[in-house]
């Protein structure tokens, strides 16, 4: 989140030590609790956003052991992403290549409300996207461009059989898209709302989108229970400025919670109420099948509006600038963080529909009826701490809400308000996740603290510093600091599950008998080189230890090559790396069954080797080959092979 008006408590002085929970006597005890012996596996999966690096990143619970980067908004040398031939549509967007974003909210899949372990969401906060993962090959899979947005912040939070995820623009932006003066912004800027359906495969299609007014919307999270249907997302800056948002958009006393009522909508889509509008969006799709993604330019949407849409929106007056808003297990408490106040506002479904019902509005914004504070207020946790931003739940009653400015995260009681328990964090805490915590089943074992700053905590690394996790034991009526652990880029939000849900369905190697891959050879009888004008397509396998064929000669500079490069194995954790010199990308990083292309464009004659980047067996070194390039009016004929000392023809 952006940074606010106050210092962060660490600015004030920052503590000199671990505090009192970092060591001492206890330090034993939270050693064992978080310590996974050799061999032995962590209990949850924990998923966490990398912010600025763009990607997601697994770790074990308790342990905090990093077992994997994700790859997702941004290109990975590492694995190629990006730079292959097959994953390159993934970054394309309706401005072209986009390789890179901001990604902010990690959500898993849910099934009546509980994680069910199938895909994992995440929001691209620049370039408005949403990605699917899938978690039985924990890769990216999907990611699909939403339009007429600008900045997805509030996404992509889940329904509860993710009937939809979620996505709302954090930037109003002028709508239609037109060049206009930015002070017009009061009257020519609007709020766009998404949602985006998910199939039973996990296909994402943009539904429906909603205008509403130009605020910024911040987050989001959908009802349960009861409030199945709803959705809710906070909004700031009602005041609607374009400039200097810090003291312009913190006059309200209180901004809203929109609330969201999705089935209405969806009866006003099937009623044709919706205008259909022009918009670009692009769609990616990563097939399994054929190992390659495609990517589709989209050029229509459908919009719902308030004004012809009646009972479809909502307003529920929240102090003060909201950032989360969090619903509890039960689905009656909607939880807004008033990121400037002291205290944390806590609305009731049912007095929200006493008061529709009652038709007790306070005024109405673009059609919008404002209910009033009163009507839908349940109760408020006093005097909690300073900034409060996110709250999730422990499935045992209680709330616990991280407070950004007095960096702590403060444990409250459902229905009573009253805080109960508060530990420090370090510091300047963001998000914070229990495993389940937005669900109707919280595993309520442990917290995690996702920290923006880590001053001390850590060995200095020059100016640039990690962010961090803390590990907190929630079993307790007294939460107790446990592990600290560095995280990748900013780790704003995190998701996590019991380990028992995904591993019987990861997979282990892609089926070479399935590969659809156009250029595969599933086998070294099929690797050949073809020549296609300036164009050289290598078919080419590999298996432990060499490449087919490995000497290829009748290349030649300003040639386009192409090396199609298939692993041959069908066996768990043996990948081979493809590299050649001088290639103006990166490696492939290729899967047992799985066929990955690399473009190499030589621009000096020579001969180049190429080589094996995985050490993959005791005879990886020798995992090599070369290829000769001939200046371009040379008569040198293809030819490849493959343990010929002298290669015929
Ligand atoms: Cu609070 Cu982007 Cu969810 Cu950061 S956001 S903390
Ligand atoms: Cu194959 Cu190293």
């Amino acid at each position: 989140m952006a940074s606010l008006v106050l210092m962060p408590a660490c600015e004030i002085g920052p503590p000199s030590n671990a505090g009192s929970q970092g060591g001492g006597v206890l330090s034993g005890s939270a050693a064992e609790q978080v310590y996974v012996a050799p061999g032995q596996h962590d209990e949850f999966y924990a998923f966490m956003s990398g912010g600025f690096s763009g990607q997601v990143t697994v770790h074990g619970l308790p342990s905090g052991r990093l077992l994997k980067t994700i790859p997702v908004f941004s290109l990975d040398g590492e694995k190629g992403y990006g730079f292959n031939e097959e994953t390159k549509p993934m970054l394309e967007t309706s401005f072209g290549f986009v390789p890179w974003d901001d990604a902010h909210h990690p959500e898993l899949s849910q099934t009546s409300g509980e994680t069910d372990g199938r895909w994992l969401f995440i929001n691209g906060n620049n370039t408005p996207r949403v990605a699917r993962i899938d978690l039985t090959t924990f890769e990216t899979v999907e990611i699909i461009e939403l339009p007429n947005s600008g900045g997805n912040h509030s996404s992509p939070f889940t329904t509860e059989n993710t009937e939809y995820v979620v996505a709302g623009t954090r930037f109003s932006v002028p709508y239609p898209v037109k060049d206009v003066a930015i002070d017009s912004y009061a009257e020519t800027f609007k709020g766009m709302l998404s949602f985006i359906s998910v199939d039973a495969e996990g296909h994402m299609d943009i539904a429906f989108q909603i205008l509403l007014p130009a605020f910024d919307y911040d987050l989001a999270h959908s009802g349960k229970g009861d409030s199945h249907g709803w959705t809710f997302f906070t909004t700031y800056n009602t005041e609607q400025k374009s400039t200097l948002l810090e003291v312009t958009a913190s006059q309200n006393d209180k901004d809203f919670i929109a609330a969201i009522n999705w089935k209405k909508a969806e009866e006003y889509i099937k009623a044709g109420k919706y205008k259909e509008v022009p918009a670009e969006w692009t769609h990616n799709v990563y097939h399994e099948d054929t190992h390659m993604a495609e990517s589709t330019l989209n050029k229509k949407v459908k919009v719902l509006t308030p004004s012809d849409c009646p009972d479809m929106v909502y307003f529920l007056p929240t102090p003060k600038s909201p950032h989360g808003v969090d619903v509890d297990p039960t689905g009656e408490y909607i939880i807004g963080n008033g990121k400037l106040s002291a205290d944390l506002t806590v609305h009731s479904f049912s007095k929200m529909l006493s008061a529709i019902e009652n038709k007790s509005f306070e005024t109405t914004i673009e059609s919008i009826p404002v209910l009033k504070f009163e009507d839908v207020v349940a109760g408020s946790v006093v005097k909690a701490g300073l900034g409060p931003l996110h709250t999730e739940f422990d499935g045992k009653g209680y709330g616990y809400t991280t407070f950004f400015i007095s960096s702590e995260v403060v444990k409250w009681k459902i229905g009573t308000w009253e805080v109960t328990d508060r530990v420090p964090t370090y510091y300047s805490v963001g998000h914070l996740m229990i495993p389940g915590g937005d669900s109707r089943k919280p595993e309520g074992k442990y917290l995690v603290a996702l920290n923006k700053i880590t001053k001390d905590r850590y060995l200095p690394t020059g100016p640039e510093l990690c962010h961090s996790a803390q590990l907190y034991d929630i079993s307790g009526d007294k939460m107790k600091l446990l592990l600290d652990f560095p995280t990748m880029g900013e780790p704003h939000y995190a998701q996590g599950i019991s380990a028992a849900k995904i591993v019987p369905n990861v997979k282990k190697f892609y089926a070479i008998e399935e590969n659809k891959h156009p250029y595969r050879a599933l086998g070294e009888k099929e690797t050949k080189v073809e020549r296609d004008g300036n164009s050289v397509h290598v078919y080419m396998t590999t298996i432990r230890s060499h490449f087919s064929p490995d000497n290829i000669e009748g290349v030649k500079v300003g040639d386009r090559v192409y090396f199609h490069v298939t692993n041959l194995e069908q066996d768990w954790d043996v990948p081979h790396g493809f590299a050649v010199m001088g290639a103006n990308n990166a490696e492939l990083l290729i899967m047992p069954g799985q066929t990955e292309t690399l473009v190499w464009e030589p621009k000096k004659i020579g001969v180049f080797p190429f080589y094996c980047t995985d050490f993959c067996s005791a005879l990886h070194q020798e995992m090599q080959g070369y290829i000769r390039v001939s200046p371009r009016n040379s008569g040198v004929a293809l030819k490849w092979s493959l343990g010929e000392e002298e290669p015929s023809s």
